[in-house]
């Protein structure tokens, strides 16, 4: 055994994944809970799909639960999605049922693996593609280059769509705002569970030529209430856009 084909297997099989996702149906931003279910439900319909994700782990807002509590809400609505990826869940009242928030992060994770999701951790989606007012890909870069702030220029991954998933700050549709190519994002609002949960479907979807958002990005550009630690709304929206996704691609 030599050290130097242990790094040859490795270097290999990364950079022949890499060139292979350099051109993809959907990039997904995000491996949060509505950006795994979304590209979960892609791929398993037959689309090209990769999701990048800054951190080195998967799984967003999912492992703490609430307050560190492990345990994640999930309303009736959505029951269904954890049916569909076999995640145990225990009903509690009134149409609330409470899952581990590990086996929920694992079990998502490890299906959208298996239906052909692509992951890349520890890399950052630094701006975006566009090309005659319609979003073409995503412009990626190393989160240590991030972090450390040097002066190193980025890759490209040409998509049919973009996915911002990608939480709380909508990182992704911030850039277009930022050149104005799109109107003011105002942020989530106080909590209201219902109104919140409610709100983050409603507004999943294509918010610019090529680009949809899901779960807290979604809620950001609609100003909708935030929610707490239930995750049915988030499930539900990258479920949405999916659909709407698959249904475009054809
Ligand atoms: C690559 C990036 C970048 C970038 C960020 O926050 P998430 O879990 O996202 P959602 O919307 O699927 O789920 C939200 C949920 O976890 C939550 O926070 C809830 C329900 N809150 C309610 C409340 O009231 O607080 O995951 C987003 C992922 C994270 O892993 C980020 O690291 C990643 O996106 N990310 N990845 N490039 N530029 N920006």
């Amino acid at each position: 055994m030599k050290e130097v084909e242990i790094s040859r297997a490795i270097v290999e099989a990364y950079f022949n994944d890499l060139l292979e996702n350099l051109s993809l149906d959907v990039a997904i931003v995000g491996a949060g809970p509505s950006g795994m279910v979304a590209g979960y439900y892609m791929t398993k319909n037959g689309a090209k799909v990769a999701i990048f994700e800054k951190k080195l782990s998967i799984g967003g807002g999912i492992w703490g639960g609430a307050m560190g509590f492990n345990r994640i809400v999930v309303q009736e609505e959505a029951k269904e999605i954890l049916d569909e990826f076999g995640i145990n869940y225990r009903p509690f009242k009134n149409g609330l049922y409470v899952a581990d928030a590990i086996e929920t992060a694992t079990t998502i994770a490890s299906k959208a693996v298996k239906a052909g999701v692509k992951f890349f951790n520890m890399i950052e989606v630094e701006d975006l593609i566009v090309k005659e007012n319609r979003v073409a890909g995503i412009v990626i870069n190393w989160t240590p280059v991030m972090m450390t702030g040097l002066h190193v220029d980025p890759l490209t991954i040409e998509a049919k769509f973009v996915v911002d998933s990608t939480g709380h700050g909508a990182q992704i549709s911030q850039h277009l705002l930022k050149r104005g190519l799109m109107e003011g994002i105002p942020g989530e609002g106080p909590m209201w569970a219902e109104k919140g949960e409610e709100l983050t479907v409603e507004h999943t979807g294509e918010v610019f030529p090529g680009l949809y958002v899901t779960g807290m990005a979604a809620n950001a550009l609609a100003g909708a209430p935030r929610m707490g630690p239930i995750f049915g709304g988030m499930f539900l929206s990258g479920r949405k856009a999916a659909l709407e996704i698959l249904q475009k691609l054809g």
